[in-house]
């Protein structure tokens, strides 16, 4: 089993989860992709959720649009970490799916990243800083992404030249 699973409710979100998928395999962490609908495949989600804890998925990362549960039955089924990515597929631009997804009740917990894309991506990143925990290799990839942003985005002007 993967050290990361990644479930979404719908082929149509796929897209929209391939920056994560880049940037988990850009840090060498292994995952495997499922699409289960928490509102039409309940038991096949819970069945999964099971299986994939007990075979030793290590984190769980849920993606879902409009009324977007699958991140929150995800932390339901398993204890251990939910990553929620809220998708924009519907006519209130992912504000939906962004209060479904981060308005946990307490107990329940969901670590929610940005709605779409952006967020895809930083499911990954987060994903990443929560496995070095335990993994010094990874930590040491962490940190370098860490300084090749910051080298990227550095930019100085001089006023003399
Ligand atoms: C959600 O409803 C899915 O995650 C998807 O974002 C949205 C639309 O699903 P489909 O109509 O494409 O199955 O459950």
């Amino acid at each position: 089993m993967p050290a990361v699973a990644v479930i979404c409710g719908s082929r149509s979100d796929l897209p929209t989860l391939k920056g994560c998928f880049d940037v988990l395999d850009s840090y060498g962490i292994s995952w495997e992709a499922s699409v289960i609908s928490a509102h039409r495949q309940a038991d096949a989600l819970h069945a999964y959720v099971t299986e994939a804890e007990a075979a030793g998925a290590r984190l769980f990362i849920g993606a879902a649009g409009l009324a977007a549960h699958l991140p929150g039955v995800l932390a339901s089924l398993t204890a251990k970490p939910v990553i929620g990515i809220p998708l924009d597929g519907g006519s209130l631009g992912g504000a939906d799916a962004l209060y479904a997804v981060v308005q946990m009740p307490p107990g329940v917990p969901v670590a929610t990243v940005a709605i779409g894309s952006a967020g895809a991506k930083n499911a990954g990143h987060l994903a990443a800083r929560v496995l070095a925990l335990n993994d010094a290799d990874l930590a040491a990839r962490v940190a370098a992404f860490r300084e090749e942003q910051a080298g990227a985005a550095e930019l100085r002007i001089d006023p003399r030249a």
